[in-house]
């Protein structure tokens, strides 16, 4: 028994990873890359030492919900993992919310914040949760125009002093309700002071030890449905720190995400602030959904990526068969196949992060409003699904020791896989997507000509054909849809799914031709164009002539 086998290795995150830096030297002007560049260099040296090490050794830890203190009182206070703490102060220092709301770099800040949190979401346990909530709650709360919560409240969530910065849930899933948030049935009413109190039951709450959440509630009065609820802002304890009116009920025993505290709350006339008006709430609210669905796509990359750099370094270590397995042609091939994807995935993403940056500078036209209002659902619906087969991939990379938790290998799969259930399923944001196109196709024709600008870009034969791909995928999207318009809702909604991935996939596709064009023209580097090769051979167009009919009868009893 003297074998022992070398466990993976990483090395600093930003200096490894070619497609994060050759992206941000063509999306960034060269100041602006030289200025953030140390910040960047200084997280991924963090990501890949310290904080992996702290990483495996946190593995076991969980949080604990204390019900009450050694006294009687109820306390119902929420403890977090040793990483998780180190993660809060962290984020603060590093500005993971803050630089998008500082603005420095004008529209390139939303792409500063987003290769932040590439670095900084695998390295710690889904602490991009909080962030992305944080964030979205800051947007929303902008949006919103309530001057005293934008004074009070946003410079705690923009903050970069960890003594300041405060977290914020978002409290919208209810036991009625999950998905559909018209059921919601918290209500909201005046005390005899005028203030709002809340009275109701969530029942999936993220990161529950925030200071402040968003909620929905409905107003005494109120009609049912969605239309009848109202955005607002419940401070979660007092300044002794005793939860206002608000109970524990337990913490949730999750497949994953298990240092995320996401717990069943009562609320029993906690006070609230509205934060708009006594209507319309999910409007209200969808700023938040939009940021948050933004995170989820760069945690997707960001995960994908982890993943597949802890299975490349192991492939150089692990010798099998007379060979490392990186020297071996199937194994280098399937890993290759997780790393198109992963690449694909980015540049959607971080598209994505470009056009939020540029809509808050106020520099977008019409057409691309448009284009980031259908793309946010498209982008956090084809990166999720992405990330769940490429951690599943990855664990196989890996043989038996994948299959093993103390390798800190299994929490890759299982954290994916959360990935394409919360902030929208799949399939709710496939029907988000159609929401967002409206009757008219508008919204289509500028993804279809986003495509055809990165399609002329792409001038290498090679990329030409791959960007071929894309625009004859979108081609029969856009044919499908018109068809679909005709044959009715029952037909439009059973593939809705298909055309929605095959908009994504197809988005990708074109985004990262015309990188690998860049990287090919000014670094002499072809990676980007193997990626792009594969990933146009790796099912782009998923339309097919199925119908409701069928699926109804294969799902049917008799
Ligand atoms: C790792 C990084 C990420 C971490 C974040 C972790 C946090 C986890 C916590 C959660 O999971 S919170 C729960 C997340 N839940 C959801 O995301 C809800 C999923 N369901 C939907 O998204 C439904 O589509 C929705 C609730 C929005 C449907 O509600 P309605 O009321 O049936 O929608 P309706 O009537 O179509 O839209 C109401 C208004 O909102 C409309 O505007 P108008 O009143 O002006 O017509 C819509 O246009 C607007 N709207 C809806 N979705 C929008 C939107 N506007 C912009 N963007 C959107 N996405």
């Amino acid at each position: 028994m003297t074998f022992r086998q070398e466990p993976p290795a990483l090395g600093n995150q930003y200096a490894d990873d070619r497609a994060l830096r050759s992206y941000l030297r063509r999306a960034l002007p060269a100041d602006v890359l030289r200025e953030i560049e140390p910040s960047l260099q200084d997280l991924g040296e963090l990501a890949g030492g310290e904080l992996y090490r702290a990483q495996l050794a946190d593995r076991l830890h969980e949080p604990r919900l204390v019900r009450w203190d050694a006294w009687g009182a109820r306390v119902d206070l929420i403890e977090v993992s040793p990483l998780w703490r180190t993660a809060e102060r962290l984020a603060a220092g590093h500005g993971l919310v803050a630089v998008a709301y500082e603005r420095r770099h004008g529209p390139h800040s939303r792409v500063h914040q987003a290769a932040l949190a590439h670095l900084f979401t695998p390295a710690t346990d889904i602490y991009s949760c909080p962030l992305a909530m944080t964030d979205g709650a800051a947007r929303a709360l902008l949006a919103s125009g309530n001057r005293e919560l934008i004074e009070r409240v946003v410079p705690r969530l923009t903050s970069r002093d960890p003594a300041r910065f405060w977290t914020s849930g978002q409290w919208m899933t209810e036991q009625a309700g999950g998905s559909d948030v018209s059921l919601t049935e918290t209500a909201a009413r005046r005390d005899g002071e005028g203030r709002w109190r809340l009275s109701g039951r969530k029942w999936f709450t993220s990161a529950t030890n925030s200071q402040v959440a968003l909620t929905l509630a409905r107003p005494e009065g109120n009609a049912p449905g969605a239309r009848g609820l109202a955005l607002f802002l419940v401070e979660t304890r007092d300044d002794a720190g005793r939860l206002r009116g608000i109970t524990v009920e337990r913490l949730k025993d999750k497949l994953g995400t298990r240092k995320v505290p996401t717990a069943e709350l009562t609320l029993d006339g906690a006070p609230a602030e509205l934060v708009r008006g006594t209507t319309d709430g999910v409007r209200d609210i969808a700023p938040m959904l939009n940021v948050t669905r933004l995170w989820n796509g760069l945690s997707a990359a960001a995960l994908m990526r982890r993943g597949l750099a802890l299975a490349r370094d192991y492939a150089r270590r692990r010798v099998a068969f007379g060979s490392p397995l990186a020297e071996k042609p199937l194994h280098a091939d399937t890993l290759a196949g997780q790393q198109a994807e992963a690449e694909a995935a980015f540049h959607l993403a971080f598209r994505v992060a470009e056009l939020v940056g540029r809509e808050e500078s106020g520099e977008l036209d019409e057409e691309q409003s448009r284009l980031l209002r259908l793309l946010t659902p498209l982008m956090k619906l084809t990166t999720a699904r992405q990330a769940v087969a490429v951690a599943s991939e990855v664990l196989e990379a890996f043989g038996g020791a994948g299959y093993v938790e103390d390798t800190g290998l299994p929490v890759l799969l299982r954290d994916a896989q959360v990935l394409s259930i919360w902030e929208g399923t799949t399939n709710v944001l496939a029907l988000d997507a159609l929401r967002a196109l409206g009757r008219g196709g508008e919204p289509l024709r500028s993804l279809q000509s986003e495509a055809e600008q990165c399609a002329r870009e792409a001038r290498d034969a090679r990329l030409a054909a791959a960007a071929a791909v894309a625009l004859r995928a979108l081609a029969h999207a856009a044919a499908w849809l018109a068809r679909a318009h005709e044959e009715g809702q029952e037909f439009l909604e059973s593939g809705a799914r298909r055309f929605a991935l095959t908009l994504g996939r197809a988005s990708a596709l074109a985004l990262l031709a015309r990188h690998a064009q860049w990287s090919l023209e000014h670094e002499r580097d072809a990676r980007a164009l193997y990626a792009a090769r594969r990933f146009a051979a790796g099912g782009i167009d998923l339309i097919t002539e199925t119908d409701a009919e069928e699926a109804f009868a294969l799902m049917g009893d008799k």
